[in-house]
């Protein structure tokens, strides 16, 4: 598919590797339904949490439809399927295992491997059993022994044939909200950061405070990674263990100014950081005159067998110094734009891989997550398409990339936002969790069955440089 100069030739089928896992993504909480043992469950029980007063409640009840969700699995003709499986469902007070649950989890990998569909387990996305919040959760000194019992639990019990894990989904995504903007939780919120700021100050203070639970994660990963393939490995098995990163690509608002180191510092630290101290084994992060932090973890270093990308848009940064260093987020002007007011920026994901190829070079990666929010399906199957070829352009130019998932297989519960983004290749109408393929789901059976898809002509060419900065989307930011 390479010209002969190398460059790409417009208007060519872009074929993946026979091998390349197609994979569509989901979480327990946001689909399963009564998790009711869950610190979530809590959090959204409290008044102002949650969009419009939204609870997860029965969410598309996955959990009493299995068969018929493994078998839009097999409608999409998926080869891979990423999933979480909830700590607080399986060990709801500690030490006691529910075996209900267990043997739910375990029939959903049998209907799976029967099916023909290699599981990707996740087993942290966001949530932890109400128990282990109350000690602290990344904080409590005892989590990484309670998270390496759970790990185990999992592969014994419930998929001890999955090659591929996922320890921790979004380690920054999940620390950020929840010990930063105070909206997820524990519910920690720093000085500078208020409901409608348009832009906010960084604090050495709000950004320390991020350090304890990131060390204890890295520290329960550690026991994870080293009991899946101690588990595995007694059996002559081979698991492959990673995390999903959520990557961003940061672009200054203006290119001169301020903008554009603090535009690099933030890609140094929210992109790079825990990726760099799972290879080098100390956490280093460093934001001029707000952070620098150097700290050793054990055992951490070579512990990613993949590097697990989450990708879903990009920030224009801005800084200001009125009154000491301000941060301002913004989307590009012109831009499309998501139902959640994100930018649609398939080049991105380019950008972010050979980044990772850059930085890891022979590290097999994964699209852990990639997808929209957009009801009408207006944007997605455009967006799908374009991600796809950025993505192959990336395989072309070297990265290892070896999957691709589809975030989501249907809509589902986003967290804070409640119902309203609807990220699914199907639609659910949840009064009656009836699942109702969108075209963006025929579109993406269609390029699994075909192994690849057109490249129209004149893609990939750059856009017209963009319009003078206007201030226009200057978006909340955290720090
Ligand atoms: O829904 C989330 C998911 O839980 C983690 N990654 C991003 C998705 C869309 O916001």
């Amino acid at each position: 598919v390479l010209g002969p100069a190398g460059e790409a030739r417009a208007g060519e089928l872009r074929q993946f590797p026979p091998d390349f896992r197609w994979c569509v993504a989901t979480a327990a909480h946001q689909i399963e339904g009564g998790n009711v043992h869950s610190d979530w469950w809590d959090w959204e029980q409290q008044p102002g949490r949650i969009r419009n007063g939204e609870r997860s409640g029965a969410a598309c009840d996955h959990w009493n439809r299995l068969e018929e969700d493994v078998g839009l699995l097999k409608q999409l003709g998926v080869r891979q399927y990423r999933f979480s499986v909830e700590w607080a469902r399986l060990e709801p007070e500690p030490g006691v295992v529910d075996a209900a649950a267990v043997a739910h989890y375990r029939r959903e990998v049998e209907l799976l491997e029967a099916a023909g569909i290699e599981p990707l387990v996740t087993l942290h996305h966001f949530t932890f059993p109400r128990w282990v919040r109350a000690k602290g959760g990344w904080e409590w000194e005892g989590v990484g022994e309670a998270f390496e019992r759970f790990t185990r639990l999992v592969y014994t019990r419930i998929a001890p044939r999955a090659r591929d894990w996922v320890t921790v989904n979004e380690p920054l995504v999940h620390l950020e909200s929840g010990y930063v903007r105070g909206l997820t939780p524990p519910g920690v919120q720093g000085a500078g950061v208020g409901a409608g700021a348009r832009d906010l100050a960084p604090s050495r203070e709000s950004l320390g405070r991020l350090v304890p639970p990131l060390v204890g994660l890295l520290k329960a990963h550690v026991r994870a990674y080293r009991a899946l393939h101690q588990l595995a490995g007694a059996e002559g098995r081979a698991v492959r263990v990673g995390l999903a990163h959520h990557l961003r690509v940061f672009d200054p608002h203006r290119p001169l100014w301020l903008d554009a180191p603090l535009a690099a510092a933030l890609d140094g630290v929210w992109n790079w950081a825990v990726p760099d101290a799972l290879r080098t084994g100390v956490l280093r992060a460093s934001v001029p005159l707000l952070l620098d932090v150097s700290v050793p973890v054990e055992g951490l270093a070579g512990t990613q067998d993949f590097f697990g990308v989450n990708y879903y848009t990009r920030d224009r940064v801005s800084a200001s110094v009125r009154g000491g260093l301000r941060l301002g987020m913004a989307v590009t002007a012109g831009a499309r734009t998501n139902d959640m007011g994100w930018e649609v920026y398939p080049e991105g994901l380019y950008r972010v891989l050979m980044g990772v190829h850059a930085r890891f070079p022979g590290l097999p990666i994964v699209l852990t997550e990639n997808g929209t929010a957009d009801r009408t399906d207006a944007l997605r199957p455009a967006a799908l398409r374009d991600h796809l070829l950025y993505l192959h352009k990336a395989l072309r130019e070297g990265a290892r990339v070896e999957g691709y998932c589809h975030w989501s297989l249907m809509d589902n519960f986003e967290w804070m936002e409640g119902f309203g983004p609807r990220f699914g290749l199907y639609a659910v109408d949840y009064a009656t969790q009836r699942r109702t393929p969108r075209g963006s789901a025929r579109e993406y059976t269609r390029i699994i069955r075909s192994g690849g898809l057109e490249e129209p002509p004149g893609f990939g060419v750059p856009p017209p440089p963009p319009p003078p900065p206007g201030g226009r989307g200057m978006r909340d930011w955290s720090w």
